[in-house]
C-alpha cells in the first residue's frame, strides 16, 4: 500500500477532530471570521526543505548518528517526499552546492516531480574549501582582496546557477561566512565594495526571470566583523545589485532581541524582501525546530508578512519560503514537520487578527484594545484548522502520529543501514 493511501486509513479515525473543528468554526464564525478561507490558506502554503536538513546536523563538537540517513541526493529527495505526503506543506526542495549536485539533472527533475516536488531557489556555498580547489576562501570569497579568489568564488556561483536552471529553479541564495576575525585584519570599504563588484557580476549571469537572495548575518563564523552583517547592508547591495536581487531574512541571524517583524515590514514596504527562512533560536544562529523557543515572535512576524503582503504597494514578489534548521538530537523528518506545523499554526493565528478592528483602535489610539486584538488571535486553539488544511489535500491529520505508527524510520534504517550518512553541515 502506498503512503499517501496508508495516510488515509489513519485520517478516518477522526472523530475527536471533527468535534473539535466544528466547536472552533462555530466560534470563530462568530467573530466574523471565514474559517474556510483560512483553512485554504493553510492547504496553499508551502515551505522548502533543504537538502541538507534531512541528515543529522552536527556541531564542532561532534555529530550523532540516526540511523537510515539518505546518503545520497535520490534519498534526501525521497524523504521530503515523505515530508510532503504527511504534512502536504513541503513541496519544495532547496539544493545546496556542492553538498548536493546532481549527477544528471533531468533524472532528479523527473524523480522529484513523480514525488509531485520541485525545486525552489539553490544555495552556493563559498564557506568551505571544496577538494581540488585552486584557491582558499580562508580569507574570504566574493570579498577577497585577492582578484583570483573572487573569480573563482563568481564562477562557482554561476555553476550554481547552471545547476539549478537545469532543474527548474528560479533564484540563488547568497549567504556568505565573509568577514575578518581580528581588528585591523580587513578593511570594511574594500571587502563591502569587492563584494559588491562580485554579486553584479553574479547577478550578470542569472536568466531574465531568476532572482537573488542575499542574506545576512552579523557574526559566526567571524567574530569580528562579518561583510554582510544585518538587513541594512543586504538591503544596500540588493539595490545595488539590480531590480531582481531581493534580502533574505533568516531568523536566527539576529542578534538578541533584534525587531525582526519590523524588518520585515520595512523589507516588504520597499519590495525588497525575497525570501525566509525559519528556525527558532535562543542565543544566537541556533538553528532550533521552528516555534520551539520564541512562538509570539513568529506571530508577530507573520502578522507583519500578511499585513505587508495584503498592502502591496511596492509590488514585493511572492517569498522563496524555506526551513533553515540543524537537526542535532531530534530525528530530522520528525524535526521538520513539527517545525512545519509550527509555522502554519502561526500563520493560522495572525490570519485570525481582524486587520480591520486593529487599525481603527490604532488610529484611537487604543493601546489595550491594540493588544486585545492580537492577543485574542494569539491565544486561539487553531490547531483543528491547521489539521483539516492537511486532511484537505490527503496529508496526515497528525503528521509526527501517522510517522511514528507506520514506522517509517524503521522502514528507512531497515533499507539504509544505521551507519549510512548525509553530507552536509
Ligand atoms: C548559514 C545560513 C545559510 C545556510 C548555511 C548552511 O548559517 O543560514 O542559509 O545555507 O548556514
Ligand atoms: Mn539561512
Ligand atoms: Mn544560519
Amino acid at each position: 500500500m502506498k503512503l499517501k493511501e496508508k495516510i488515509q486509513e489513519l485520517n478516518a479515525r477522526n472523530e475527536r477532530h471533527v468535534h473539535q473543528l466544528s466547536h472552533l468554526g462555530e466560534e470563530l464564525e462568530v467573530k466574523g471570521v471565514n474559517v474556510d478561507r483560512i483553512i485554504k490558506d493553510l492547504s496553499d502554503f508551502q515551505v522548502a526543505v533543504p537538502s541538507w536538513a534531512l541528515g543529522a546536523g552536527g556541531t564542532r563538537f561532534g555529530r550523532f548518528r540516526i540511523g537510515g540517513e539518505p546518503s545520497n541526493l535520490e534519498e534526501k529527495i525521497h524523504d521530503v517526499g515523505i515530508i510532503n505526503d504527511l504534512t502536504g506543506t513541503a513541496d519544495a526542495i532547496s539544493l545546496h552546492i556542492p553538498w548536493d549536485i546532481p549527477d544528471d539533472p533531468s533524472a532528479t527533475k523527473q524523480q522529484a516531480e513523480s514525488l509531485g516536488l520541485k525545486f525552489d531557489a539553490v544555495n552556493s556555498n563559498t564557506f568551505q574549501d571544496q577538494p581540488n580547489q585552486a584557491h582558499s576562501y580562508k580569507f574570504g570569497s566574493l570579498c577577497n582582496e585577492n582578484k583570483s579568489v573572487r573569480d573563482q568564488a563568481i564562477e562557482h556561483n554561476s555553476e550554481v546557477i547552471d545547476i539549478g536552471n537545469a532543474l527548474g529553479s528560479k533564484a540563488i541564495t547568497v549567504w556568505l561566512a565573509d568577514g575578518s576575525s581580528f581588528p585591523g585584519q580587513a578593511n570594511f570599504r574594500r571587502t563591502l565594495g569587492h563584494t559588491a563588484d562580485s554579486l553584479a557580476q553574479i547577478y550578470q549571469r542569472m536568466p531574465d526571470d531568476w532572482s537573488m537572495f542575499i542574506e545576512y548575518k552579523p557574526y559566526e563564523p567571524n567574530f569580528y566583523h562579518t561583510v554582510i552583517q544585518d538587513w541594512g547592508t543586504s538591503f544596500l547591495l540588493a539595490n545595488e545589485t539590480g531590480d531582481r536581487a531581493y534580502t533574505l531574512v533568516d531568523l536566527g541571524h539576529h542578534l538578541p532581541n533584534t525587531n525582526i517583524e519590523n524588518i520585515v515590514s520595512t523589507l516588504i514596504y520597499q519590495g525588497k524582501l525575497g525570501g525566509f527562512h525559519f528556525n527558532d533560536s535562543k542565543y544566537g544562529d541556533d538553528d532550533l525546530t521552528v516555534g520551539s523557543i520564541k512562538p509570539y515572535q513568529l506571530f508577530l512576524i507573520f502578522n507583519e508578512l500578511i499585513y505587508g503582503m495584503n498592502n502591496n504597494v511596492a509590488d514585493n514578489p511572492a517569498l522563496a519560503w524555506m526551513i533553515d534548521a540543524s537537526h542535532n538530537l531530534k530525528d530530522p523528518i520528525e524535526d521538520l514537520m513539527q517545525s512545519l506545523d509550527a509555522i502554519l499554526v502561526a500563520r493560522a493565528k495572525a490570519l485570525l487578527i481582524d486587520q480591520e478592528k486593529l487599525k481603527v483602535a490604532q488610529l484611537n489610539q487604543d493601546v489595550v484594545e491594540c493588544q486585545q486584538i492580537l492577543q485574542d488571535a494569539y491565544r486561539t486553539d487553531v490547531r483543528p484548522l491547521v489539521a483539516e488544511s492537511r486532511i484537505k489535500v490527503g496529508a496526515a491529520l497528525d503528521p509526527i502520529h501517522a510517522y511514528r505508527s507506520l514506522e517509517i524510520r524503521n522502514n528507512l534504517i531497515a533499507k539504509r543501514g544505521m551507519d549510512s550518512s548525509a553530507s552536509g553541515l
